[in-house]
């Protein structure tokens, strides 16, 4: 079987079946966009479109999809109940179904379905990738400002309280190999908004787990709005700080140092 053969029926050569999960809320003008965009970039990749009950009938829309293509799933959820959550209850649906690995992807088209490939290439060699807007060769288009600052402020401050490796530890462009994602404790996951993103990059590498960032062109939406709030952003900053401050505790109390890079080394 040629290379373009295997594509299309066996999921990603060296990776195997993947599930691409994208949570929504309101996204009725992009959710037929976003799903024919990864069916042409990526043919052999599956899709949950995790609706949480979109008063806009995102949710009827994706039902739709799912009746034309056999690739294309949906999980109905009872109400707006938050992006982290949305994101559990597609790894639980994954694992239930044996798929070798799960993608993170916004609706709106902010995560180029077009860099899905050089994402599912880096997840051969690596256990969790993060397509990165803050590496080189990454590019942002559009965004606002005040967007821009709360992204590298958010960075910055989730590195120094936590020292992860990590350049877009806020990113939510990633794959996981599903050994990583049993590797992680997401019994443990308390977030329920934004910060699902860096409390999955600080056990991930706690595990151990190899982590590896990719460059994207990550774009502001241009259809919809975004979901983002006050409240999320207090959520992240609540749970970064308190994460900090135990982490640095048990640290104490195990005897590690941090490295002269701020990064602390688990076990
Ligand atoms: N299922 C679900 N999806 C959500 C929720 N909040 C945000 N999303 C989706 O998460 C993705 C990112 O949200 P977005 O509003 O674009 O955030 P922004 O890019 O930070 O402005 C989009 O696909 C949203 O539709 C939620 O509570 N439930
Ligand atoms: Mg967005």
């Amino acid at each position: 079987m040629g290379e373009a053969a295997d594509r299309r029926t066996i999921g990603h050569p060296g990776l195997g079946r993947v599930l691409v999960v994208i949570p929504t809320y309101n996204e009725a003008d992009n959710v037929s966009r976003i799903v024919a965009r990864v069916r042409e970039a990526a043919p052999a990749v599956e899709i949950l479109i995790a609706d949480d009950n979109s008063p806009d009938g995102t949710g009827v829309i994706a039902d739709a999809l799912a009746r034309t293509d056999p690739r294309v799933h949906v999980l109905h959820r009872e109400g707006k109940q938050g992006l982290g959550t949305a994101y559990l209850a597609g790894f639980a649906w994954a694992r239930q179904r044996g798929y070798d690995a799960v993608v993170e992807m916004d609706a709106d088209g902010s995560h180029a379905p077009e860099d899905l490939p050089a994402l599912l290439d880096a997840a051969c060699d690596a256990d969790v990738v993060i397509g990165s807007r803050w590496t080189r060769g990454a590019r942002v288009v559009n965004w606002p400002l005040r967007r821009l600052v709360l992204s590298r402020c958010g960075n910055l401050y989730a590195r120094l309280a936590l020292g992860m490796p990590v350049s877009d530890a806020t990113g939510g462009y990633r794959v996981y190999r599903s050994a990583a994602l049993e590797a992680i404790d997401l019994e443990s996951v308390r977030s329920q908004g934004y910060s699902f993103q860096v409390e999955l990059s600080r056990l991930a590498h706690r595990a151990g787990v190899r982590i590896v960032e990719v460059p994207i062109t990550f774009a502001q939406r241009e259809r919809g709005t975004s979901k983002m709030s006050p409240l999320i952003v207090a959520e992240a900053l609540w749970r970064i700080t308190t994460w900090g401050l135990q982490d640095r505790r048990t640290a104490v109390r195990r005897g590690l140092h941090g490295t002269p890079d701020g990064q602390v080394r688990w076990p």
